[in-house]
C-alpha cells in the first residue's frame, strides 16, 4: 500500500481511538469500531520482556474491545442491542466525517449493527463482537511490525504512535 494512504489508515484509527478519551467523551460516545482503544505498550507486552507478541499484542486488543462491550452494555444483559450500539454508531460517524479526507476516504465505515449481529438474533454476544473485528485486529498488528518479525518491538510500537500524531497534526487537504 502506498505509504501515504497507510498512515492515513492508521492515523484514522488512532484518531478515533484517542478522541474516545478526551475528558468529556462518555463512554457510549466512543468509536463504533469494536477495537478501536489506544493500547499502552505496558498492556501490550504483557511479560515486560521488551517484545509485543503476536499473542500478547492480540489479547491486548482483545481485552480492550472486551471492556468496550461491557461499557456499551449498560443494561449489563451479556448482549448489545441496536439501541446500546447507536449512540456509538453516530459518534463513530461524527468523528469519521471530521477526520482529513485522505484519512476518511481509506477508512471503513463504522460496521452497522446488523453487521456485528452475525445471526440476526437482535442481540450481539460478547462472541459476535470480537469476531467482527477479528481482521481489523490482526491487519492492525501485522502494520505496526514493521520488519514483519511476528513481533512488536517498543521502538516500531513508539515510532507508530509517533507517525500517527504527526499525520493528525496536519490540516485536511494539506
Ligand atoms: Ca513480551
Ligand atoms: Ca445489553
Ligand atoms: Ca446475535
Amino acid at each position: 500500500m502506498n505509504t501515504r494512504l497507510h498512515t492515513a489508515v492508521m492515523a484514522a484509527t488512532f484518531l478515533v481511538t484517542t478522541a474516545a478519551s478526551t475528558a468529556n467523551a462518555e463512554p457510549a460516545a466512543e468509536s463504533a469500531a469494536t477495537d478501536r482503544q489506544q493500547l499502552a505498550w505496558s498492556a501490550v507486552d504483557a511479560d515486560g520482556n521488551g517484545e509485543a507478541t503476536r499473542t500478547e499484542f492480540q489479547a491486548a486488543q482483545v481485552r480492550a474491545a472486551t471492556q468496550r462491550f461491557r461499557r456499551l452494555d449498560k443494561d449489563a444483559s451479556g448482549t448489545l442491542s441496536p439501541a446500546e450500539y447507536a449512540p456509538a454508531l453516530a459518534e463513530a460517524k461524527e468523528r469519521r466525517s471530521r477526520l482529513p479526507w485522505i484519512a476518511r476516504r481509506r477508512m471503513p465505515e463504522a460496521p452497522s449493527f446488523e453487521t456485528i449481529d452475525a445471526d440476526r438474533d437482535g442481540g450481539t454476544t460478547l462472541k459476535e463482537w470480537l469476531a467482527s473485528s477479528e481482521k481489523r485486529r490482526a491487519k492492525m498488528f501485522e502494520r505496526i511490525d514493521d520488519d514483519d518479525s511476528g513481533s512488536v518491538s517498543r521502538q516500531e510500537f513508539d515510532e507508530w504512535q509517533a507517525k500517527m500524531k504527526r499525520f493528525l497534526g496536519r490540516r485536511s487537504g494539506q
